[in-house]
């Protein structure tokens, strides 16, 4: 490689709070890449408040962007492209034009796809996002990052097995792409979220991951996060089980703190939206060094 760490990040910006590029920036900077922001849409807060406000880019609006960026000659420094949340299919089919164009100037461009259309069952973007991830997106990409429901809406099958889990694997790997980590699942012990990667030509593992606080409590861009330090931790390192245990393991500090943080006699019952937004900036220690302690096991 030549050495250039520069992240094209086209996700989310929330002004209060931490998803989208808003969690993915300050990871990434940390572990010393350059990141340039795209958003595409800029909100108040999350959607899982009671409201938000706030636009949505058009693919207009991207492009005309993305045609500065063009002009001046940058695309060839980029040695990333990430993608993240993302409301409107006209605008997801204008990244992969995007792409198409920074790979022209960087045939070695590695694309990080976290299709984010949903979780535990339900979607929270438009449905018509999903035929455009499935026919047009994710066969362009290095690494994808889906969480099991997303798995399930682009495979179109039930993931309720460890065995359906490497069948879906393998329907990405058809799909040349060549790394594919599904950062949670539901398929390990009670208590335990159980996450897996799987490589073409490379290993199958898996890390258990013990879900921390109160059994209801869940948390906004973690999967985010995820897809961010992944991005950094396997262009750091050749091994990418390595980079596998490194995510895991910041991603569990930043929700220890987070849970620690949180008003004692609201870790159970109704814990506000606000109260479950990621310490992200206090565990800036934990992002540059992170601590393996849940190693992944090689299936
Ligand atoms: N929540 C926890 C507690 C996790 O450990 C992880 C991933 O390891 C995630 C969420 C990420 O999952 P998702 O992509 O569903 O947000
Ligand atoms: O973490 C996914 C995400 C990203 N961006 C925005 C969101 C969400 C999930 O709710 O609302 C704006």
């Amino acid at each position: 490689t030549t050495g250039v760490k520069r992240v094209l990040s086209i996700q989310s910006h929330v002004v209060h709070g931490y998803v989208g590029n808003k969690v993915a920036t300050f990871p990434l900077q940390l572990l010393g890449f350059d990141v340039d922001p795209l958003n595409s849409v800029q909100f108040s807060n999350h959607t899982g408040y009671n409201c938000f406000k706030g636009p949505i880019s058009t693919e207009k609006e991207l492009a005309n962007i993305f045609e500065g960026l063009e002009e001046n000659k940058l695309l060839g420094h980029y040695s990333h492209l990430l993608t993240g949340y993302i409301g409107n299919p006209l605008f997801l089919r204008q990244v992969g034009e995007i792409l198409r164009r920074i790979r022209i100037a960087n045939p070695d461009l590695i694309y990080v796809c976290d299709p984010v259309m949903g979780d535990n069952g339900s979607m929270y973007v438009p449905k018509e996002l999903l035929p455009v991830y499935r026919d047009e997106i994710i066969p362009l990409a290095d690494i994808v990052t889906p969480n099991q429901y997303e798995v399930e809406l682009l495979t179109g099958k039930e993931v309720r097995s460890e065995a359906a889990v490497w069948e879906a694997m393998d329907w990405f790997h058809e799909r040349k792409i060549k790394t594919v980590v599904i950062s949670s699942s539901d398929l390990g012990q009670p208590g335990i979220l159980r996450a897996f990667l799987s490589q073409i030509n490379g290993p199958r593992l898996a890390i258990d991951i013990p879900k921390q606080g109160d059994k209801d409590l869940f948390f906004t861009g973690t999967g985010d996060l995820f897809a961010s330090l992944f991005l950094a931790h396997s262009h750091a390192s050749g091994d990418v089980t390595e980079a596998f245990e490194k995510t895991i393991a910041t991603l569990q500090a930043v929700i220890r703190r987070t849970v620690e943080q949180m008003p004692r006699q609201r870790s159970s019952g109704s814990v506000q939206a606000w109260e479950r937004e990621l310490k992200l900036i206090q565990s800036k220690s934990e992002i540059e060094h992170p601590k393996v302690v849940l190693k992944a096991q090689r299936l």
